[in-house]
């Protein structure tokens, strides 16, 4: 069976799944947006694991317990931030999730959820980042097939239209 994929307006740290992805800034040591509410959820122990990472590239991906969350593990990825879209930033949010699947699949994980990296305090914008998202979806499913669910999650329920609209575009089956 193929990785489902579902796109789904919820809070990421109520999610028991294999591992949630954090949008992360270089140094892992925490922040505002979904990085703060993983921290909050997940405790003082999830800083301490992140503090001996010694922090992450943009557009690499770093994985660690996930403490107190229902999920297992976290997945601190750094996306770019906005500047034009003619920094590298396309590329470095592929790298992002391309770099996010593949550490999943290096710890044999079946399931993962995303928030829209970069497309908050970062400024991406979220059209084009639902796009890079959900095309690096679509290419992990035949790459990993022990995935069985990809998870793309939105704050809002504007978010959650344009990723809808975005897999209507693409031709990607989903469900929500
Ligand atoms: N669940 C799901 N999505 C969320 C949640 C949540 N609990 N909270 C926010 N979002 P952002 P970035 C959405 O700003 O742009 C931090 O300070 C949010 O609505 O969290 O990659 C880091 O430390 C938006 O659509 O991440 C970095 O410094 C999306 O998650 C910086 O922000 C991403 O917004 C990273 O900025």
């Amino acid at each position: 069976m193929p990785a489902t994929i579902e796109i789904i307006q919820t809070d990421i740290t109520t999610l028991a799944v294999d591992a949630i992805v954090n949008a992360a800034n270089n140094t892992l040591l925490g922040g505002g947006g979904v990085d703060g509410a993983i921290h909050r959820v997940a405790g003082p122990e999830l800083v301490r694991e992140c503090a001996t990472l010694q922090g992450c590239e943009t557009g690499d991906a770093k994985i660690t317990g996930g403490y107190k969350l229902p999920a297992q593990h976290v997945i601190h990825t750094v996306g770019p931030v906005w500047k034009d879209g003619k920094h590298g930033e396309p590329e470095l949010l592929e790298s992002c999730y391309r770099r996010c699947f593949e550490v999943a699949h290096q710890h044999g994980l079946k399931s993962i959820a995303f928030p829209a990296v970069s497309a908050g305090v970062y400024g991406y914008p979220m059209r084009e980042a639902a796009v890079i998202a959900l095309s690096a979806a679509q290419e992990t499913i035949s790459l990993y097939p022990e995935l069985e669910r990809i998870i793309f999650v939105q704050f809002s329920e504007g978010a959650q239209q344009v990723y809808r609209e975005a897999a209507t575009r693409l031709g990607t089956e989903y469900t929500t």
